[in-house]
């Protein structure tokens, strides 16, 4: 059974969940306070150098990082990766996309305004830029989701996973997606998802059954 190394209010493991979920893998949560430095600790470095979460175990000793990797790696094989070649590079676009231009900012100021006390006075000076290149990466998103239901290859697919994780908290940290009315119709699309599961949820079924 696969192990995920996971902080419940991070939107990059939040994915993992989420593909886990939508694909019905049954796996063993790990609960990481990164808060507390619990991807910091001697141990856990020797699973990820680079002490981050998500990290999923997905064999004895073999560990993966890099949320957008996890991803490609559990859905292989499945409608949610898409196989043909045109298919799997917008795919993979949307989701270096999501890295560069999504995480760094909306990722960002969720993190700081949302989970850290005082976060927003000690962020006062990166917010702006934040806030700027989060709406510029928003803008992107309206244009494409204008004319399609999804990012890539004209279904749900594992890009789609990977950009709702933060946009779906946006509005936690002033974003106004009131301007964006394709990226909450596709949000909502994404919510009614078979095997949708929201960022708190945990697989307590799952891993009582083990
Ligand atoms: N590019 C990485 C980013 C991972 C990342 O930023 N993880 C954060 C939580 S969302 C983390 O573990 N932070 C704790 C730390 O850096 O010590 C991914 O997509 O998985």
């Amino acid at each position: 059974m696969y192990t995920l190394y996971s902080d419940q209010r991070s939107g990059n493991s939040y994915k993992v969940r989420l593909a886990l979920a939508r694909l019905g893998i049954p796996y063993r949560l790990e609960e990481i306070n990164i808060l507390q430095g619990e991807s910091r600790t001697p141990e856990f470095l020797t699973k990820n150098p680079n002490g981050q979460v998500p990290l999923l175990e997905a064999a004895p000793g073999r560990y993966i990082s890099e949320s957008n990797a996890i991803l490609w790696y559990l859905a292989g094989g499945t409608t949610l990766a898409p196989e043909d070649r045109i298919d799997r590079a917008d795919a993979l676009q949307w989701m270096f996309f999501e890295q560069h231009s999504l995480e760094p900012n909306i990722g960002a100021a969720y993190f700081w305004l949302c989970l850290i006390k005082g976060g927003r006075e000690l962020q006062s000076h990166a917010l702006e830029d934040w806030m700027e290149n989060g709406y510029r990466a928003l803008g992107v998103m309206e244009m494409h989701l204008a004319s399609r239901r999804f990012f890539a290859a004209d279904r749900f697919t594992i890009a789609d996973i990977a950009l709702y994780a933060y946009t779906h908290v946006a509005h936690r940290c002033d974003f106004d997606l009131t301007r964006f009315p394709a990226v909450r119709a596709w949000l909502a699309r994404v919510a009614a998802e078979p095997g949708h599961v929201a960022m708190d949820w945990q697989p307590e079924a799952l891993t009582a059954a083990e």
